[in-house]
């Protein structure tokens, strides 16, 4: 899966024509295939738009490039696409998704010993998809992931929304890439370059052991850093800390003893492309109950929701008549 080294003939060459995917996970095929086929859920604040054609069309060259492993530090293992959304539609991508998609400004509090602080969350954020023991039905109802019996209304407390067509998309095709399955599709906007996400990684239990991680970029390029985590006895490994500057399109796939021992971020950036807005999704897997209600109450949270507005090119509350 390593990118292949360039010859000098091919510097010379015409441009090789990628084919379009024509199996049977075409962008078409995987759209008729998903759950979501509506527009709209009891769960969502508002209509959620499918990808338009000519987006979906593209998407059947994903992903635009190879992966290339990087596993040569202790406890790593990487797959890095740069990219793997084709170049034509990462800005049209980014652009659809800003516009329709939900957003909300988190906060809670967290407890310190016998004092309580309140978390803003730096960044916009949002999340769809239900952990392993349940699926939404085709009408869009939630059973039990085994037995196809309607869940009783109070099995969770948050209200799980269906992942829409135009992450399902994504997510679907970056299933049939890597091999691995994902039930939560996380999102984050990073409006400017002073939203960001500190050191952390992501190892909840709920995610079960070495669990993988698809993380994409669309829009301005911000820098991704990783650690190694100390050890037990404050040891640090032989390793080097690293950083990639994510462009959009690119999608980073952390697999493997990563989360266990290495922590990532996104710092604040001054300068840069980084006030045109970056988004970054996340696709991941949680196996129980515990995983949707954190990813619920940490992403969409119980403030307001928030759409971005084309004509104040900003996020707000949409009137309550839209
Ligand atoms: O924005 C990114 O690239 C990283 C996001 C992230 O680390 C997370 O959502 O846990």
């Amino acid at each position: 899966m390593s990118k292949r080294p360039r010859t000098l003939d091919s510097f010379f060459a015409p441009p090789a024509v990628k084919k379009a995917r024509t199996d049977s996970t075409s962008v078409s095929q995987i759209t008729a295939n998903t759950t979501p086929s509506n527009t709209q859920h009891p769960t969502y604040p508002f209509a959620i738009a499918h990808l338009p054609p000519e987006i979906n069309e593209i998407l059947n060259f994903a992903p635009a490039d190879e992966g290339r492993i990087i596993n040569d530090q202790p406890d790593l293992d990487l797959v890095y696409y740069h990219p793997y959304i084709p170049k034509d539609i990462s800005r049209p991508l980014f652009e659809f998704l800003r516009r329709e998609l939900p957003f909300y400004r988190v906060k809670y509090n967290i407890k310190r010993g016998p004092v309580e602080t309140q978390i803003n969350t730096p960044r916009w954020t949002t999340v769809f998809g239900i952990d392993e023991t349940a699926r939404f039905d085709p009408n869009g109802k939630l059973v039990d992931a085994t037995t196809g019996t309607l869940l009783p209304k109070d099995t969770y407390a948050c209200n799980p929304r269906p992942i829409p067509q135009s992450l399902d998309v994504l997510r679907i095709l970056t299933e049939n890439t890597t091999g691995c399955k994902f039930n939560f599709a996380l999102v984050n906007y990073y409006a400017t370059g002073t939203d960001s996400i500190s050191y952390h990684s992501d190892d909840e239990r709920f995610l079960g052991v070495d669990p993988a991680i698809a993380s994409f970029t669309l829009g301005a390029t911000r820098d991704f850093l990783l650690r190694h985590k100390k050890t037990p006895d404050g040891d640090a490994t032989e390793s080097k800390p690293m950083k990639f500057p994510l462009v959009s399109g690119d999608m980073v796939l952390m697999r493997g003893t990563t989360q266990k021992n290495w922590e990532h971020s996104i710092p604040k950036r001054k300068g840069g492309d980084a006030d045109r807005g970056r988004i970054n999704i996340t696709f991941r897997r949680a196996m129980i109950k515990g995983g949707t209600a954190n990813y619920y109450r940490y992403n969409v949270g119980d403030g307001p929701v928030y759409k971005w507005d084309e004509a104040q090119r900003e996020m707000m509350q949409p009137s309550r008549t839209e």
